[in-house]
């Protein structure tokens, strides 16, 4: 009998084991600030990120994956709770606090037994719940040797370039789990978010191209007046010095932040590389604005494509170590950024507007078990979605709150179930963008802008893609407007927003 007793638990233990083995893992690696036309996956001519495309290669490339919310942390918020700002309470930068007791997807895995981490940028504060493990940058984080913090509450100056330092700190983490229990970790890289420090070692790799300008980098924002006041322009917000590294002399670049960290080294080669760049600056006698601009716009697409270097290196060794450990055919992993980035459309960089640059994210999934090789999907999706999927992935039930559609038919192969995109920006500082809400059906985009900017917007992105011909109160398409609104009162209603309801309402 005893034996029997014994044989019969031996049996279900192995059992369970089994059944916790067959849960896939999840790796998803979260960038910063990365936009999807500097990734060759997507096509880009001006980049190439052999790393990520190889996720590409042997995954899915959505190529219609949008964010909530474009800004660092709100986009992480709605990532990890399936829940957007207004549910989630972390609507900007600058003044929200985010919950950690709150519900996520990470503990509703970790109650399921997964073994959960996040490391290096989270933006959420630095006393994250339901993680087996954390160990993530102070705030922005900095490139050269970054202080973080872990679940035990230390606090740490690591030596070292950011971008080496994250993979190694994921590695390390792999290496310690138990083989019985899946695991699921968030990877965020500060790469490739301003100020765009490269590692010194890919100084050169990129200097040597010349980047086209876009096709609206001139634009005039005509009827569009939200974009007429933001202060994310190229040529009057990219400063020479803070973002181009050109300083007035030596001692004035030692004084900014990002310089008074690194170790002697780094700073020598950071100075002899800059002294040619500004070698180069002094050469130019510019003529006008415009020849400064087009110059500051090469040296800017240069500096962060070199940060892009690190970075996609670094995710490569992580792709290695799953191939190394024969974890690749188990594991899902996603590449994403927290929102698009402009390359200069519009004239800008930086992000928060509901156009295409930074609504839409780079987006890239890979689970060799089901997903089939080299799939491009262009079903809409939204970053909430994340959440709901993964607990799908994984067998366990999505609580009533969360507001994400899963997108599991997509991965098996079918449709996906959404067919509207809602969007709220809340902040009201650095960069002046005015807050705004509004629906994209994929075809037609509504904005409503609101605060200093009281405005509506109408884009047919079809025969618009750039989003330059503001259609609203344009008679010809009085129906359509009158279609999109009604998709967003519904789409507000349904996500609950009553904040925008309010002003909807009053206009
Ligand atoms: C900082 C940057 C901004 C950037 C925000 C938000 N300025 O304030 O350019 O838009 O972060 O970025 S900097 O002086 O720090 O470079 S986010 O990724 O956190 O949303
Ligand atoms: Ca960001």
């Amino acid at each position: 009998m005893n034996k029997f007793l014994t044989f019969l638990t031996l049996s279900l233990l192995s059992f369970s084991t089994l059944i916790a083995q067959q849960k896939p893992n999840i790796v998803i690696i979260v960038s910063d600030d990365h936009s999807y036309q500097t990734i060759s996956a997507y096509g880009s001519k001006i980049a190439s990120t052999p790393n990520i495309d190889r996720i590409a290669k042997e995954g899915i490339l959505f190529n219609r994956a949008y964010v909530n919310n474009s800004l660092c942390g709100p986009s992480r918020a709605s990532l990890l709770t399936g829940k957007y700002s207004h549910k989630n309470g972390y609507k900007d930068n600058e003044k929200s606090h985010f919950d950690h007791s709150q519900n996520s997807f990470a503990k509703e895995l970790r109650k399921a037994g997964y073994s959960t981490s996040w490391i290096g940028k989270q933006h959420l504060g630095d006393t994250l719940e339901g993680f087996d493990y954390f160990d993530v940058l102070i705030n922005q984080g900095s490139y050269f040797n970054p202080e973080f913090k872990n679940q035990k509450g230390e606090l740490r100056i690591e030596k070292g370039y950011v971008s080496d330092i994250i993979s190694e700190k994921a590695i390390n983490w792999l290496n310690t789990l138990n083989k019985d229990k899946p695991f699921c970790f968030i990877l965020g890289h500060k790469a490739t978010h301003r100020s765009w420090h490269p590692d010194p070692q890919d100084f050169g790799k990129n200097d040597r191209k010349k980047f086209p300008l876009p096709e609206n980098f001139y634009d005039n924002y005509d009827k569009r007046e939200a974009a007429k006041i933001q202060e994310m322009q190229i040529s009057k917000d990219l400063l020479l010095d803070y973002d181009l590294k050109i300083f007035k002399s030596e001692e004035e670049r030692d004084k900014e932040h990002n310089f008074y960290r690194m170790d002697i080294d780094d700073k020598q080669k950071y100075r002899a590389y800059y002294a040619k760049v500004k070698k180069d600056y002094d050469s130019h006698q510019f003529k006008n604005p415009k020849e400064l601009t087009e110059w500051k716009y090469q040296r800017y697409m240069i500096d962060y494509l070199n940060t892009a270097e690190s970075m996609d290196r670094n995710i490569g060794k992580v792709l290695d170590y799953l191939d190394d450990k024969n974890l690749t055919d188990n594991t899902v992993v996603i590449y994403m950024s927290d929102q698009g980035f402009y390359m200069g459309e519009h004239g800008w960089f930086d992000k928060r507007f509901m156009y295409e640059e930074s609504f839409r994210t780079p987006m890239i999934m890979r689970y060799p078990q089901k997903i089939k090789k080299s799939r491009e999907v262009n079903d809409l999706l939204m970053t909430v979605d994340i959440a709901p999927t993964m607990l799908e992935m994984a067998g366990v039930e999505v609580p009533q709150e969360i507001q994400g559609e899963s997108f599991k038919s997509i991965i098996e192969g079918d449709k996906g179930k959404r067919d509207i995109l809602y969007y709220h920006y809340y902040e009201d500082g650095i960069h002046n963008v005015a807050p705004h809400f509004g629906v994209s059906d994929g075809r037609y985009k509504l904005i409503r802008f609101y605060n200093k900017i009281n405005a509506w917007e109408l884009y047919d992105l079809s025969r618009d893609p750039r989003e330059m011909k503001n259609l609203y109160n344009d008679p010809k398409h009085s129906s359509l407007q009158k279609r999109m609104k009604k998709k967003l009162k519904l789409e507000i209603q349904k996500q609950e927003d009553s904040e925008a309801m309010l002003i909807f309402e009053a206009s």
